[in-house]
């Protein structure tokens, strides 16, 4: 969590030179660069291959697996590499698509926390290692709790244009940073879905991260005011 503590206080001291800059920050190139222990393995020791020592379920619309035939949830294998380091190469196509609409063609792959619920606080991306006509233009990541109903929690949408100018980039989006609204909905699982390409009819991804915090229970709270409130009357 080094770096991002790092970041964090490069981006305070940013700020007071530019309030409304867009906060998306570059962390660096290559699994280095990654802040690592996120949600989905907070003790880095995921095997991937295996597909065990994780604190997630995983699930994609295409290539379930994590491997050397480019599976989807290479994203989630803490590191940024070819072929078995990342997800290649079903594509959504290079086409800008409506968002708006019911029928867009995607790509998505997704964690599933069971019954713990995140409020998502953070997230990366980062590219992998082949042509740059394979970075999405469009996409979103998307809050659920039922695996039915989805919520938007952020949205790219800049067709011809990626986030990354560079191979194995790690980029970080941030609630602090104010890259996205700070979240009120906990959510039990946490899609990544892209649809549309720079400009290449495949789609490539090198890591995905989420970072966030277990809200506090309602019931707790209302026990702390309880107490409060017996203490006041006791005086
Ligand atoms: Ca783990
Ligand atoms: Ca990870
Ligand atoms: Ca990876
Ligand atoms: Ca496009």
């Amino acid at each position: 969590m080094k770096l991002r503590s790092f970041a964090l206080v490069l981006m305070s001291g940013l700020a007071f030179t530019s309030l409304s800059t867009q906060a998306s920050l570059v962390l660096g190139t290559g699994t280095n660069a990654l802040i690592g222990g996120d949600l989905t393995d907070p003790e880095n020791d995921g095997a991937a291959d295996a597909n065990t020592n994780y604190n997630a379920t995983f699930n994609s619309s295409h290539e379930a697996f994590f491997g050397g035939g480019e599976g989807a949830f290479n994203v989630f294998d803490n590191i940024l590499s070819p072929r078995n380091g990342k997800w290649c190469c079903n594509g959504p196509g290079t086409a800008e698509q409506d968002l708006t609409s019911n029928n867009v063609n995607s790509v998505w792959v997704e964690a599933d926390f069971g019954s713990t619920r995140y409020v998502l606080s953070a997230f990366t991306l980062s590219s992998a290692n082949d042509v740059a006509g394979r970075d999405a233009d469009q996409w979103r990541i998307l809050g659920s709790n039922d695996g039915t109903n989805y919520s938007t929690i952020f949205e790219y949408d800049n067709n011809g244009t990626s986030i990354w100018n560079a191979r194995y980039q790690v980029v970080e989006f941030s609630s602090d940073l104010g890259d996205f609204a700070a979240q009120n909905t906990a959510y039990s699982i946490f899609r990544y879905e892209a649809y549309s390409v720079v400009s290449s009819g495949a789609h490539q991804l090198g890591e995905l991260e989420f970072f966030g915090e277990i809200p506090e229970p309602a019931s707790l709270a209302l026990l702390g005011l309880g107490l409060l409130g017996l203490r006041a009357r006791r005086k």
